[in-house]
């Protein structure tokens, strides 16, 4: 357990926002940090015996998802629980998900609960010309904005609580396959994302079997490259 960057308990130190500026830590909280030029991030800890400890650093690929991230999508009340949005998420290619929509576009939101940077999105079609999907697009924010939607006088939703920013744009998904298929070329960062179904190749609603993400838990832009351990108790 890190302590918080402002705070000087359990350990009093001079590695201050005030001290550090651009160095990420004005609003660091108790998140790791390098603002010494040390050889990686690290932090002051909460523990009295133990001044301060190194961080891991993120490792970068293919994400372990979790059924937690699955806060909203287009809803499936013919079938309710067989091809539920988790099934996307279920690392099972025998498992889809089958949503019903008055709409032709469909979605499904993520929370990760941390902030990722990403970088590749992998889509698994069912493998048929009729819901096979053809065209995506992918979007983040990086917080919501309320935590209740706001609502009129009806109880329904009038504002998006999220400020989705576009990703990725993809409109050659290929049909006939349920081989994972990837698309990268961007680098986003958030702890929201949407993926937006648009079209299949037989305009029926989508049967899609899995969803992956590449990329990384996000670390502070403003962390300089590490050269020393200047920071380490005297
Ligand atoms: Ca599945």
């Amino acid at each position: 357990m890190c302590q918080r960057w402002d705070s000087q308990t359990p350990h009093g130190h001079t590695r201050t926002p005030a001290n550090y500026p651009s160095s990420g830590l004005e609003h660091a909280q108790n998140y790791c940090r390098n603002p010494d030029n040390a050889t990686r991030i690290w932090c002051f800890t909460m523990d009295p015996m133990k001044r301060w400890e190194w961080c891991d650093v993120p490792v970068c690929g293919w994400l372990e998802r979790s059924p937690d991230w699955l806060i909203e999508a287009t809803p499936n009340n013919r079938y309710p629980g067989c091809h539920g949005p988790d099934k996307v998420l279920d690392d099972n290619y025998t498992t889809y998900w089958n949503p019903i929509s008055e709409q032709r576009s469909w979605y499904i939101i993520f929370d990760f609960a941390v902030t990722y940077n990403l970088s590749k999105i992998g889509v698994s079609n069912y493998g048929d010309t009729s819901h096979d999907i053809s065209t995506f697009h992918f979007q983040t924010s990086e917080k919501r904005k309320t935590e209740t939607r706001e609502t009129n006088k009806t109880g329904e939703s009038v504002a998006d609580p999220y400020d989705w920013e576009d990703v990725l744009m993809v409109t050659d998904v290929v049909a006939r396959t349920c081989k994972l298929q990837e698309f990268g070329g961007f680098s986003a960062t958030g702890r929201f994302w949407k993926l937006n179904i648009t079209k299949t190749h037989g305009a029926w609603q989508p049967w899609l079997r899995e969803v992956t993400f590449f990329g990384a838990r996000a670390q502070h832009v403003n962390d300089p490259e590490p050269t020393a351990e200047s920071h380490l108790p005297k």
